[in-house]
């Protein structure tokens, strides 16, 4: 049983293998290996049982890129996404087959504005209609698509956030979708940075400033990773030229509250100093942590638990060493709004130029060798 604790990145891996060839379905083996490892860990050490640490690394695999953990999906005559209102009846790959980026933000109107925003910009690269159309079947939540990206709302918190998350994840899988990337875009308060500075998350910091997320299933407290893609990141990075205000990678606090949770004073209640608030913001930037937000922890686990790529740039709303309001004149919170989308649209544009570019080459040197082979075959 030691021995299996201290390899358990290894026997999970393994199982999946030998489940795998006993199943036939990646989904089921790795959830068959993945919940045997959970148990004997569990049933050796009983003070363990209620906290179990998720070995994301172990969905590395590529071969098990598109699949998805949850073995109980193949089970269903038709999955419904309840808060999208589309289900598995519906013709999704016809639909959503082509998506790339899932581009997601707390406000409707924001998701719309950038709609509009990838309806004008992306134009001249792939097919997209003159106007966004909000898609989503329920008054829940906006869903636009534009060519090869969803823009939707998640409100604001985790659990929210969570909601959506796992129905577009799994609506993408439905509808075949080739290693999407799931890309945050928000707003949030910053750590010793100006505010309108842009941060792109390297990893996700929990209130216990640990970069984990906590969920809790079936009473037990389950512990997983959550960072960020890292090269993503740096990709986002490299295309921002503006030189009016920075864009800087850190660690961004994700809570489960605005107020206290954020260590504010001018929430309803306060039961801390103004001195404990300072040295609590102050541990934040010791640890790199450039800015406090509510859905950075659970956007990095659940996409990693799934094995997607997950980026996210927020801007800073205030300095939280200077103070806890929210106070910027209408036309400047608008602007700074609009600075997370107009850099991820670079991204965007970016990602799909360069695909572009490389069909053409591609198709090119395909004509190529077809032409040179006829001429070839005319010789002889
Ligand atoms: C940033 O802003 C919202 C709170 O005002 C919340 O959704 C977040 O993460
Ligand atoms: N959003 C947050 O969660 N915190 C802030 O301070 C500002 C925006």
């Amino acid at each position: 049983m030691y021995w299996c604790e201290q390899n358990a990145k290894h026997i999970v891996r393994d199982l999946s293998y030998v489940t795998c060839r006993i199943y036939g379905s990646v989904t089921t083996s790795l959830w068959v290996a993945t919940t045997l490892h959970w148990h004997l860990i569990c049933s050796k050490n009983p003070t363990r049982t209620r906290e179990y640490t998720y070995d994301v690394s172990i969905r590395k695999e590529e071969d098990m890129a598109q699949s998805l953990p949850n073995p109980h999906l193949e089970h269903l005559k038709k999955d419904n996404l309840y808060h999208l209102g589309f289900s598995t009846d519906d013709d999704l790959k016809t639909l959503f087959g082509d998506v790339k980026f899932v581009c997601m933000g707390g406000s409707a109107t924001r998701m719309e504005e950038l709609a509009r925003m990838l309806c004008d910009e992306l134009s001249d690269i792939v097919p997209v209609k003159s106007k966004p159309e909000n898609i989503c079947k329920t008054d829940r939540f906006v869903m636009y698509k534009v060519g090869p990206v969803l823009a939707a709302n998640h409100h604001m918190g985790m659990p929210s956030l969570s909601i959506i998350l796992h129905e577009l994840i799994k609506l993408l899988y439905y509808a075949g979708c080739e290693a999407p990337l799931f890309i945050r875009i928000g707003t949030s308060g910053g750590i010793g940075v100006p505010p309108g500075t842009l941060v792109i998350a390297d990893k996700a910091y929990d209130e216990h400033l640990k970069s984990q997320h906590q969920d809790v299933v079936l009473g037990k407290v389950r512990v997983t990773d959550a960072t960020f893609d890292q090269k993503v990141a740096e990709e986002i990075l490299s295309l921002h030229t503006e030189t009016s205000y920075d864009a800087i990678i850190g660690s961004t606090l994700g809570t489960q509250d605005f107020y206290e949770g954020q260590g504010r004073l001018d929430g309803a209640i306060c039961e801390y100093t103004e001195e404990d608030k300072r040295a609590y913001l102050l541990e934040l930037q010791k640890l790199e942590i450039k800015n406090i937000e509510m859905e950075a922890t659970k956007i990095a686990s659940l996409c990693q638990r799934t094995n997607r790529q997950a980026a996210m740039v927020c801007v800073t709303l205030v300095d939280r060493l200077a103070g806890d309001q929210v106070d910027l004149p209408k036309e400047t919170y608008a602007e700074y709004q609009l600075r997370p989308l107009t850099l991820m649209i670079k991204f965007i544009k970016h990602r799909l130029t360069q695909s572009r570019d490389a069909t053409r080459k591609r198709t090119q040197t395909l004509d190529t060798n077809v032409s040179d082979s006829s001429k070839v075959k005319k010789t002889v």
